[in-house]
Order: structure tokens, then sequence, then C-alpha cells
């Protein structure tokens, strides 16, 4: 991260892939996530590599139903990790969410990794190894979580999901916020609350705002909720990629 300079005028998207080099070089990231960055990174640059308003609104609604929740759950994949493991540690101590590992690609030294990794940046509590539930109708490895975590949890935060799983989750009878680059995605389609925002950015922004609403009352968190549009953001997002204009 040293030898990228800080006034170039694509610095983040440089940081970002470097992240992910690094996180491939450390175990933590699947050769996959590389592709999945490089898709990433088109959608933004038709965003304007920053967070719309409609975005930052999506990352408020996002904070409250955190606030909200009773057993809320932030899933942490080989991109997450690499990208914003202190900020994710952040996040959950904002909102009182549990972190758990959630792999496309499940291996046990991928788990670990990624384990030690979150640890080094903070978490106390990592979810995800025990694995002693499923999600009803998705394939085996995938389906793999923790009763006490992903199972349960009533609020799921799932960023860069795969379409399966999201829908699986949907079905469960989550709430679920999708942080995804592309509003054309299923994930995104069927989330609760669409972000359509790189992770890099709307993390630290719904930890900004989650700490801002902490000590609003469940009313005005439900007010916050219901006032806000999936359609309407996902709506958004696709016009400014199409034509640049909000
Ligand atoms: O670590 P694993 O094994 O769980 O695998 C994780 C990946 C991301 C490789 C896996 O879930 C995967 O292949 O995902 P997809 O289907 O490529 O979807 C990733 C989505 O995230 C795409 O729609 C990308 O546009 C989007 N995306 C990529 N980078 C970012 C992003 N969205 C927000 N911020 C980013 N930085």
């Amino acid at each position: 991260e040293e030898e990228i300079p800080e006034d170039h005028p694509r610095y983040q998207d440089l940081l970002t892939r470097h992240r992910i080099e690094k996180g491939v070089e450390k175990g933590i990231t699947h050769l996959q996530g590389m592709h999945a960055e490089g898709r990433g990174s088109a959608f933004d640059y038709l965003l304007g590599e920053a967070t719309i308003p409609s975005a930052d609104d999506a990352e408020r609604v996002a904070a409250a139903h955190l606030l909200l929740a009773d057993r809320p759950v932030l899933s942490i994949n080989g991109n997450v990790a690499a990208l914003v493991p202190g900020e994710m540690v952040e996040l959950a101590e904002a909102t009182g969410a549990d972190l758990e590992i959630n792999l496309f690609n499940r291996t046990p030294e991928r788990i670990e990794a990624i384990a030690d990794h979150l640890r080094e940046h903070g978490a106390e509590d990592v979810k995800g190894l025990e694995a002693d539930a499923r999600i009803p109708n998705l394939d085996h490895q995938r389906a793999k979580v923790d009763e006490d975590g992903i199972y349960d949890a009533d609020v799921v935060l799932v960023p860069l999901e795969d379409g399966d799983r999201a829908e699986a989750l949907e079905e469960m009878g989550k709430t679920e916020i999708v942080i995804d680059l592309n509003p054309l995605s299923r994930s995104p389609q069927v989330a609760d609350v669409p972000i359509v925002d790189n992770i890099i950015r709307a993390v630290p922004n719904m930890t900004e705002h989650a700490r801002a609403l902490a000590d609003e009352d469940k009313s005005e968190l439900q007010a916050i909720i219901e006032a806000f549009d999936r359609e309407t953001a996902l709506e958004q997002a696709e016009a400014r990629i199409r034509s640049g204009e909000l």
C-alpha cells in the first residue's frame, strides 16, 4: 500500500486491487475474488467512485435496522476480509452485531486464515467456525452457518453475496442488507435494503450513521426504516450508472 502515491487519480481503486492481491497471497481471498473485484471496479467507475445520495440513505436505513435488531449478524467472505477487516469490527461494535465468516468456496484453511485476520484487526468473537446449522434449500457447502449466528439472526448484512444464498436467506424471513456495486445482480434485487456502493465506503459510513443514531428512540429508528423504498434505491443507482445523472 506504501507504493501507491496518494495523489494518483485512481488511488482508491488501486488500493482496493492491491488489498485483494494481498488477500489472495495470504490465503484469505479466493482467486474468484479477483474477478469479483474487477466487476465491482467497473461499476464503481460508472458511479463516479462516490457514494450517491440514495446509497447514503440506504446506509443510514441499514444502520437503523442493525440497531433495532435482536440478533444482528455481519457476514464476512474472502473479499470483505481483505478489504475492510477493521471497519467490519468497528461496525459490529457500533451496532452490537456479531461477525460470522461465511464462504462461497469454503475450506477449513481459509476459514482459519480469515478468523486470524479478523482477530488481528480487533475482533474478539468470530462465528462461522462451528457451522452447526444449515440454510434450507441451498447446496451443502454454501449452506453452512452457525446456529447462534446467521441461522438465528433477525437482521443480516451480506456484502458481495452470491445470489442463491441471498435468496435462501430471504426465504428464511430475515431482514437482509446487501452491499453490491451491481444493482442488477440478484442479491441486491432480493434485499430488503440494497446498498449500491463500494464496500470500502459503505461500511465506514454505516458505522458513522450507527453512532449518530445510537441514542434515538426505537420509534424514530422505525420511522427511518419505514420511509425507505428499496425499488427507488435500485432505480436511482441504475439511472446513475446508465446516464451519469441522478
Ligand atoms: O470468499 P468467498 O469464497 O465467499 O467468495 C467471495 C466471492 C466474492 C468471490 C463470491 O461470493 C463471488 O464470486 O461473488 P460474485 O458472484 O462475483 O459477486 C460479487 C459481487 O460483488 C459482484 O456483483 C460485484 O460487482 C460486487 N463487488 C465486487 N467488489 C465490490 C463489490 N461490491 C461492493 N464493493 C466492492 N468492493
